[in-house]
């Protein structure tokens, strides 16, 4: 899902958004939607990990970064507004956001879905809270030496947010992406100094939205240093987690 949007703000107030998602309430139930966040610093393979759910479980996949970045490519009022904050590595204020990406949940009603990078914040993190129930929260732990090696060698299709890894995962033609051959860039906060300051914000910012979640019950933490070897253990889980009835999910506890 990758839509350009005009302007930061949304032509509904909070309440009427809030009625407009309690109408969906008992459509979704029937549904058995399910819904996910990832979590994890930059570099951690939450887009990887991402896409491979997406693939594999049909859910819709919401990435709060390649949103800020389609806005900023597409030089929208939005994305004139977050630039400053992604190219330095920072963090886009929580009153952007969330006035950003709970419109575009919105739209996703009656879908199951997966969100990378959204909420970080405890704000962020109630402000999804007050209208969706969160069924699993993905966390990754993995080290800073293998954050800060992956990231630096990591090039990127602009128009399709397609990822390439030079050692882990190289397109077929070196600096090309695989399906339009056309050229792959790097990201400006990819480079050193951004990249530091946003390994520094993660963990102080994310410790407690993930103390939030372990206290719902639906945070699940996986460490390593290879996402090929963390993906089993999250494809099991979410094959198990998904052929349950939310209720049911609800109550499981991170093992
Ligand atoms: P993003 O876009 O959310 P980050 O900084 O959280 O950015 P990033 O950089 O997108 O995270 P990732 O998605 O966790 O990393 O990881 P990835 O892209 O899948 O993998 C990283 C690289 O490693 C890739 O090249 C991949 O191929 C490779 N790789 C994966 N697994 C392995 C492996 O096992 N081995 C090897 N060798 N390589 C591997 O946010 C960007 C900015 O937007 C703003 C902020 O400014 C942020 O800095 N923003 C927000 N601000 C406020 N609130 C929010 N909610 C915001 N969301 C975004
Ligand atoms: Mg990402």
């Amino acid at each position: 899902m990758r839509r350009k949007v005009g302007r930061c703000g949304d032509s509904l107030s909070h309440s009427q958004r809030k009625v407009s998602v309690l109408k969906d309430v008992a459509v979704e139930d029937m549904a058995k939607l399910f819904r996910a966040a990832i979590m994890g610093p930059p570099g951690s393979g939450k887009g990887t990990i991402s896409q491979r759910i997406a693939e594999s479980f049909g859910l819709k996949y919401l990435s709060s970064g390649h949103y800020l970045r389609d806005s900023i490519a597409a030089n929208t009022e939005a994305g004139m507004i977050v630039r400053p904050y992604v190219d330095r590595g920072m963090l886009v204020p929580d009153h952007v956001m969330t006035r950003l990406m709970l419109p575009r949940l919105e739209q996703l009603n009656g879908h199951s879905w997966l969100l990378d990078g959204f909420p970080r914040t405890v704000a962020q993190a109630q402000a999804l809270n007050s209208l969706y129930h969160i069924d699993m929260v993905i966390s990754l732990n993995i080290p800073y030496a293998t954050l800060s090696e992956r990231l630096s060698d990591r090039w990127i299709h602009p128009a399709s947010g397609r990822v390439y890894n030079m050692g882990f995962n190289p397109p077929q033609v070196q600096g090309k992406d695989d399906i339009t051959g056309e050229p792959l860039i790097q990201h400006d906060d990819d480079k050193p100094e951004a990249l530091m300051a946003r390994l520094r914000h993660y963990k102080d910012v994310a410790k407690p939205v993930i103390d939030l979640y372990k206290s719902q019950g639906v945070l699940h933490s996986f460490s390593g240093t290879d996402t090929d070897k963390i993906w089993p253990y999250i494809n099991s889980l979410l094959s198990t987690k998904m052929q349950m009835q939310p209720s049911e999910a609800h109550q499981t506890q991170t093992p």
